[in-house]
């Protein structure tokens, strides 16, 4: 299901109203994945302290959002503007795709929460659909 105008025009817009706080929402989606969906924390093994909130934790969950800020910036064409992040995720993290979905979730919670005001039934299946691409280009190297 490719993305229409409308939405990326609602994307794009809802981008806008969260970007000055997603790093806050980066870190609580994060922290959110290694409580709720434990098996995640396989891949961070090699941080002291994957806590809610812990610097790690927020640190990483700032560097996810520039990634979905990058995508939001390239949402003509995910595939090729995700590639080296896809590269990165395939061959030198080795993550397994199934989990893009389950942190994309865990953004989607996490804005809801922050902004139930602007999270309207027709935002939330625009950003639904723009992380569900996002994570389709993120998965593209692995095939
Ligand atoms: Ni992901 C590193 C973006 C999903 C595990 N990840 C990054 C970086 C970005 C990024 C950007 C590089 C940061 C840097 O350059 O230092 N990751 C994203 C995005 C998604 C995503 C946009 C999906 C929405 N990453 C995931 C998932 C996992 C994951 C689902 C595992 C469950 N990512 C990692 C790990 C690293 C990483 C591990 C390296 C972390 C580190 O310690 O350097």
């Amino acid at each position: 299901m490719s993305l229409t105008a409308k939405d990326k025009d609602a994307v794009k817009a809802f981008w806008g109203k969260v970007a000055p706080k997603a790093g806050d929402i980066g870190a609580d989606a994060l922290g959110r994945m290694l409580v709720v969906y434990p098996q995640t924390k396989t891949y961070f093994s090699h941080w002291k302290d994957m806590s809610l909130g812990s610097a790690p934790v927020k640190k990483h969950g700032g560097a996810v959002m520039n990634g979905v800020a990058e995508a939001v910036s390239k949402i003509d064409d995910l595939t090729g503007g995700l590639l080296n992040l896809s590269e990165l995720h395939a061959f030198t993290l080795r993550v397994d795709p199934a989990n893009f979905k389950i942190l994309a979730h865990n953004i989607m919670v996490v804005m809801a929460i922050q902004y139930p005001g602007d999270f309207s039934p027709e935002v939330h299946v625009s950003m639904d659909k723009f992380l569900a691409a996002l994570a389709r280009a993120l998965a593209e190297k692995y095939r």
